[in-house]
């Protein structure tokens, strides 16, 4: 067993699809690595907490060298007891019939009760990665319920957009997903995000240069893109799930070390005005990681005139969800 103080992180939902997919891998060492102890307090609800007992003992029957102990839990107190990181990617899923404005309504007060308990149980250093749908505003009332703790902790998944961005245009290049960077994906994990090909590069050139088709750019690939969930639920019969565990893994990563020389990763942040996105708002935009663990969203990109009115989309469905959220709660969000 390494010597570390283990990093301790709590994951809702843990029974679920992302969920499963996703703890074993934190388990194993593969986000914090190979010398990095970890602890798992998994947090689920009704008959997800049965599930969670067979997920503990297959975490046990794995003897993973890193894993110090499992806290296995439906008490939300319990569940964020002392942890560094939460991973909440427990939600209530639309279901046939339920309006947006419904689900809004459900999920919005499951993330004021998560943070609220957050607030009160979590290190007061605790970052918190919310993947369950809608992320962003999910994320924006977890941080307005967990009072004291900083905004800057808080967090949505926008990584699942930015692979799927690389992995698409790398294909049209004829190149590797791994040489394509720079690729920022702007505001809600929804049908309206905006993947910035303007600003990215493949194998270090303009994408633009590379890629000469721009009306593939413009119309195919940001679409596609945006609609690359629906695809993938149509022939899955069932929506992402090992690809947004690994795009939970990624942010965790990502956000743990910092970012190399020259490159940054997209997660939703707390608006507070960068590129004149309405202050306030979770905004999926470019960030780098420092040295220090502290974050900078990344300065002085240029954003033409389409990709302007592509990021006035996205900002106004997330102030319309913002405006649904307080409504359906009452309060000022
Ligand atoms: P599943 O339905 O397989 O699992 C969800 C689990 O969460 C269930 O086991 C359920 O018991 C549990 N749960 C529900 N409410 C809870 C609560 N209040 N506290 C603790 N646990 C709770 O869904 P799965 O496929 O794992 O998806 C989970 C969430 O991720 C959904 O909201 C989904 O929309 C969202 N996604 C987000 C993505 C992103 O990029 N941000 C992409 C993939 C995915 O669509």
């Amino acid at each position: 067993m390494a010597s570390k103080t283990p990093i301790r992180v709590a994951v809702t939902g843990a029974a679920g699809n992302i969920g499963y997919a996703a703890i074993f891998r934190i388990a194993s060492g593969a986000v914090f690595g190979p010398d990095q102890p970890v602890a798992l307090n998994l947090i689920e609800v009704g008959p997800g907490l049965n599930a969670l007992a067979g997920v503990v003992m297959e975490l046990a029957d794995c003897a993973f060298p890193l894993l110090t102990d499992v806290v296995a839990t439906g008490d939300l107190d319990e569940g964020f007891r002392d942890v560094d990181w939460c991973l909440l990617i427990g939600a209530v899923p639309r279901k046939d019939g339920m309006e947006r404005k419904d689900l809004l309504g459900i999920n919005a007060k499951i993330f004021v009760g998560q943070g609220q308990a957050i607030g009160r149980a979590a290190k007061k250093t605790v970052k918190v990665l919310v993947v369950g749908n809608p992320c962003n505003t999910n994320a924006l009332i977890a941080l307005r319920s967990a009072a004291h703790l900083p905004a800057e902790n808080f967090f949505a998944m926008t990584r699942l957009d930015e692979n799927r961005a690389k992995s698409q245009l790398a294909a049209k290049a004829g190149a590797h997903a791994s040489d394509v960077k720079n690729v920022g994906i702007w505001g809600n994990h929804s049908s309206t995000q905006y993947p910035d090909f303007t600003n990215a590069t493949i194998k270090g050139r303009p994408a633009t240069e590379v890629i000469t088709d721009h009306a593939w750019l413009k119309e195919s690939f940001v679409s596609d893109v945006q609609k690359r969930g629906a695809v993938v639920i149509k022939a899955r019969g069932a929506s992402s799930a090992a690809s947004a565990a690994n795009a939970a893994l990624d942010t965790l990563r990502a956000l743990h070390f910092p970012t190399p020389a020259g490159d940054w990763h997209s997660v939703a942040v707390l608006s507070k005005g960068d590129y004149g996105i309405t202050p306030g708002i979770m905004f999926g935009c470019p960030i780098r990681t420092k040295a220090d663990g502290q974050w900078e969203i990344v300065q002085g990109l240029t954003l033409d005139a389409f990709s302007r009115e592509k990021i006035a989309i996205t900002e106004k469905e997330l102030l319309e969800e913002r405006a649904t959220a307080a409504e359906a709660l009452g309060i000022k969000l």
